[in-house]
């Protein structure tokens, strides 16, 4: 296998972005999060591109930062780190108008539990855990944990999981709301692949604008809320996909969806 921190595949609409250094869990260092930067910004750039699966190599998906390098992801200070790396994918994630499904496969600790959770749809193979490790080194939840945490799984059960560090099972992340679905381990690949090529041949641009609509829905009040999906939805039905969509619907056929 390829010596690149990350790995960028497509094949038909579906790219898959893998972090690729097994041997540590996939743990963070500079090369590999501006891999991933680059890799995130290719499939959103790249119109062929439909939908994206990121996921770990060999038994884990990250450890988070890399705790052997001089300073753990790289850069001077953690404030920069954390802002010149790990923000912008973090950013670009939820941002990307195309739908992420986040496959988990392994451990999925620290910084690295919080590019999973920067996914749209989480899914888990069987063995896969999750761990906000910060505490156990005397770190704060960072890239973005604080902010996902207590919106997917509450606010008692984020304070728990940052305070006591306990690793969490893929069976009880998905009894949390963490995760989607919990698959066998050697059905996941499979599993996460078949989801994305499904998404990938839905009108990917509604899904483009529930991401905009969900993003930040917490922060803004029912008005505020009310008015984006009626804006958003004007949008929506000016694409040739909500055509599309109900033409095939009066004439009882499968929907042919372009992304368009
Ligand atoms: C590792 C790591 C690792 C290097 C396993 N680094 N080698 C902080 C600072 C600045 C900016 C960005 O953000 C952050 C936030 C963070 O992410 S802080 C949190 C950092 N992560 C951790 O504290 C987790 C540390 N790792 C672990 O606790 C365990 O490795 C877990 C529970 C993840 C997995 O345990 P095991 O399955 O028992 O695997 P292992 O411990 O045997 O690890 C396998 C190898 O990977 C091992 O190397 P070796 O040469 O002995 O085989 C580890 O040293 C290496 N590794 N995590 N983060």
């Amino acid at each position: 296998m390829s010596d690149s921190p990350v790995l960028y595949q497509v094949d038909g609409a579906v790219a898959t972005i893998t972090l690729n250094r097994p041997d540590v869990l996939n743990a963070l260092n500079t090369p590999l999060m501006l891999a991933l930067r680059e890799a995130l910004t290719q499939a959103q750039t790249d119109e062929a591109v439909r939908a994206v699966i990121v996921t770990g190599a060999g038994r884990g998906f990250s450890a988070g930062a890399d705790l052997a390098s001089s300073s753990p992801g790289g850069g001077s200070d953690p404030g920069s780190t954390l802002r010149d790396r790990y923000h912008p994918v973090i950013t670009l994630m939820r941002s990307m108008p195309k739908p992420i499904i986040s496959a988990v496969n392994g451990v999925a600790a620290g910084a690295g539990m919080s590019i999973a959770m920067a996914g749209d749809i989480i899914l888990a193979g069987r063995s896969a855990s999750f761990l906000q490790a910060f505490s156990k080194i005397g770190l704060v939840p960072d890239a973005g944990s604080t902010w996902f945490l207590p919106r997917y799984v509450g606010d008692v059960r984020a304070r728990a999981m940052a305070i006591l560090a306990d690793r969490i099972s893929a069976e009880d992340a998905k009894s949390f709301g963490l995760v989607w679905q919990v698959c066998e381990d050697d059905a996941l690949q499979t599993q996460a692949r078949e989801m994305a090529a499904k998404l990938a041949s839905m009108p990917t641009r509604a899904y483009a604008m529930i991401k905009e609509a969900l993003n930040d829905s917490h922060q803004r009040d029912l008005p505020t809320q009310l008015e984006l999906e009626a804006e958003l939805q004007m949008k929506a039905a000016k694409t040739e996909d909500f055509r599309e969509g109900v033409a095939a619907f009066l004439q009882k056929r499968p929907p042919q969806f372009k992304g368009r």
